[in-house]
């Protein structure tokens, strides 16, 4: 039995989709991080950098697992089930670098663009200026690649479950509030779309009912 340590944001549901793709078994735990739940001891022992999401796998290789970092919990969800990652070869170099890309540049960019457009209470508008300029042309280096490939890294994998959250939830709040900003974007769109219908896709994105 796996347990999700999560919250409703773009990062844990990376999470909670992954083990309903996988359909393995767990239990999330919601870890409130509107009231600093994150910083409790007993979380802190399992996700020392005090964000969610983190995984305890009792059924670990060998013994009790516990894993933070989402890059870190979609790889090793992957590699236990051998699903939604190739086991080796170009194919699974193709996803460690849509994976990274997701992980290292475009969700942080994204958060940081969010953070300072939407949910500061000080406006500053060099950052404003600064994340939106990266937030638009990381959304293009998604559009340009969606436009030669149906998925992220060939077939669907966790380099899509990692980068759709984000898109689902800051794309069309993007467009809104930088009008003129990013050139039409069909082929992400399309993407999302074809993604956002898969059941496992709508499941996890339900976790944690809160
Ligand atoms: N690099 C981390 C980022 C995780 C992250 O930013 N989690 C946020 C919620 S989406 C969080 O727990 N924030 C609480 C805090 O910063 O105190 C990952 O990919 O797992």
């Amino acid at each position: 039995m796996i347990t999700l340590y999560t919250w409703t944001t773009p990062n844990g549901r990376k999470v909670s989709i992954m083990l309903e793709e996988t359909g393995l078994s767990y239990v999330a735990k919601p870890v409130n991080i509107g009231r600093d739940e994150q910083f409790a001891p007993d979380f802190l022992a399992i996700s020392p950098n005090n964000k969610i999401p983190a995984i305890v796998d009792e059924d670990g290789v060998d013994r009790r697992q516990t894993v933070f970092e989402t890059s870190a919990i979609l790889t090793y969800l992957a590699e236990k089930t051998g699903q939604l990652l190739p086991a080796h070869g170009p194919r699974r170099i193709e996803v460690q670098e849509w994976l990274a890309w997701s992980i290292s540049g475009y969700a942080p960019m994204l958060g940081q663009w969010n953070y300072f457009a939407n949910r500061a209470k000080e406006k500053t508008p060099a950052a404003i200026n600064r994340f939106t300029t990266e937030a638009a042309r990381l959304f293009s280096v998604l559009e340009a690649r969606l436009s030669q490939a149906t998925y992220l890294a060939h077939d669907f994998s966790i380099a899509d479950i990692s980068t759709y959250t984000w898109a689902a939830a800051v794309l069309h709040p993007f467009r809104d509030a930088s009008p003129g900003v990013l050139a039409p974007t069909p082929h992400i769109e399309r993407w999302m779309a074809e993604i956002a219908a898969r059941p496992a896709v709508q499941r996890g994105m339900r976790v944690p009912e809160v």
